[in-house]
């Protein structure tokens, strides 16, 4: 046990210290040992072995940060820091976050606990952090300069408050926060309610991560920090397709999803195979009459959307952003759309000039997924992923939600491919087919044909242009 005397000679330590690299043992003893993680993988949910008990989350391709109990008082231990990260197998990037990963781990408390969380600053530049959605103290608000003062690198704040109404919250810095976001440092809040609560339905799994997007080009490792809108890495927790584990839950399960959207732009979020009702914002529980079934739910930008459903389908179910874009790994997108364009003809001159030169989309992208080109270090294909019946031809924010009769209650391990009953699998018809139904007026084209002069121009010129301003 360590008494807040002994923490605050600690701190005042601490202020002699100049860089993260100063931070002495000594000032650090009366500090909870700083927790780190430092793999991506999806941990086991944290039960808790101190203070008051609660059903846990699964953080996925995350964690839950481990506290210590000092006298009735939850304490944390935050490190903010530079940190590597696989994005997906075959891609590291060099992002800031918290305890060796980004998003930093999953903060879980009880309705009514008073938390105090030490954050230390080993970034090389200030910073602070912001617990969106909480009601505390003005002090405790974590915006630097207005609330605080910055924490310098190699200083260590104390933030200290009750974690008044359950709820998904979340926390990232509030200073010079378009840089420290883009590089990565968010984490997920999670108060459970203390008691039954006739708005928060118990669940067998309670699953949670965060949107959020980088633009890394590829071959880098560094997130470009400038960029308002056209990121190309889509991630759920700093994870993109097919690095996203999957959803593995129990037949019959009542599940429970919580999503932060801490990307610049909104995420229309679709579950295949059920419907859902959003159950909650970060502005707490919805009221019962206010939900409705949906099978996507628009996650705006700081906004967090939960979303409850029974798993009574079996099968591997698509989860994934709405947004076609966002299923997609690193792109260019100045590329036009060839699509029903036959190049043959020019190809063939072409080539005589440039010997390797090769159309692309032609009949659809797929296949670029199955060109698999070479690509430079450090990124993945746009489109990847093997199913049981080829190629997935997905990237970013997708994954899959695995319902399965035989799942072990509390087993959150993947259960490979489903298999699936005789005769419920779409097949290749090979018999005699109908002449198929279609619109024949106007030549069965959309638009009528009609030319002055009787002749159809169908070509463009597509003139070179600069940055068409995303
Ligand atoms: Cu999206």
């Amino acid at each position: 046990m360590v008494s807040r005397r002994s923490f605050f000679q600690g701190a005042g330590a601490l202020t002699a210290a100049v860089s993260a690299a100063a931070v002495s043992r000594v000032a650090m003893a009366a500090l909870p040992e700083p927790v780190m993680q430092s793999k991506p993988d999806t941990m086991p949910p944290l039960v808790p072995n101190t203070g008051r008990p609660y059903d846990p989350v699964v953080t996925l391709n995350g964690w839950t940060l481990p506290w210590r109990m000092n006298q009735g008082v939850k304490e944390f231990h935050l490190v903010a820091e530079p940190v590597v990260r696989e994005l997906a197998p075959g891609m590291n990037a060099h992002l800031w976050g918290y305890n060796g990963q980004s998003p930093g781990p999953t903060i879980e408390v009880v309705e009514g606990d008073r938390v105090r969380i030490f954050v230390t600053n080993k970034l090389p530049e200030h910073t602070s952090i912001h617990w969106h959605g909480q009601r505390l103290p003005n002090g405790m608000d974590g915006v630097a300069g207005l609330n605080q003062p910055s924490i310098k690198p190699g200083k260590t704040f104390v933030y200290e408050f009750v974690a008044r109404r359950p709820g998904t919250f979340m926390y990232h810095p509030h200073a010079d926060e378009m840089t420290q976001m883009a590089m990565g440092m968010m984490g997920l809040w999670i108060t459970h309610p203390k008691a039954k609560h006739p708005l928060i339905d118990e669940v067998d799994r309670d699953f949670c991560f965060l949107l959020n997007a980088f633009n890394i080009d590829p071959g880098a490792a560094t997130p470009k920090i400038m960029t308002m809108l056209d990121f190309n890495l889509w991630c759920w927790n700093s994870r993109m397709f097919p690095g996203i584990d999957t959803l593995n839950v129990r037949k019959g399960d009542k599940v429970r999803i919580r999503v932060g959207n801490l990307t610049m732009t909104n995420h229309p979020i679709h579950l295949h195979g059920h419907e859902f009702m959003v159950t909650g914002t970060d502005g707490g529980p919805t009221s019962k009459t206010s939900r409705w079934p949906e099978v996507t739910t628009d996650v705006a930008v700081g906004q967090m959307r939960q979303v409850e459903f029974l798993a009574d389908e079996e099968g591997d179910w698509a989860f994934h952003c709405h947004k076609s874009h966002h299923t997609m790994n690193a792109m260019g997108h100045d590329v036009p759309t060839m699509i029903g364009v036959d190049h043959r003809g020019i190809v063939k001159q072409i080539t005589k000039l440039v010997p390797d030169y090769m159309v692309m989309g032609e009949r659809g992208m797929a296949d670029m997924g199955e060109m698999e080109m070479p690509l430079p270090d450090n990124t993945v294909p746009m489109m990847t992923g093997k199913g049981p019946f080829g190629g997935v031809e997905m990237g970013g924010m997708f994954s899959i939600l695995k319902v399965r009769k035989d799942q072990k209650p509390g087993d959150y391990s993947d259960p490979g491919w489903y298999k699936h009953p005789k005769g419920e699998v779409a097949f290749e018809w090979t018999g005699a087919l109908p002449e198929p139904a279609r619109f024949a007026a106007e030549g069965g084209q959309s638009m009528p044909r009609q030319h002055p002069n009787g002749k159809t121009t169908e070509v463009q010129v597509r003139k070179p242009t600069g940055h068409s301003g995303h």
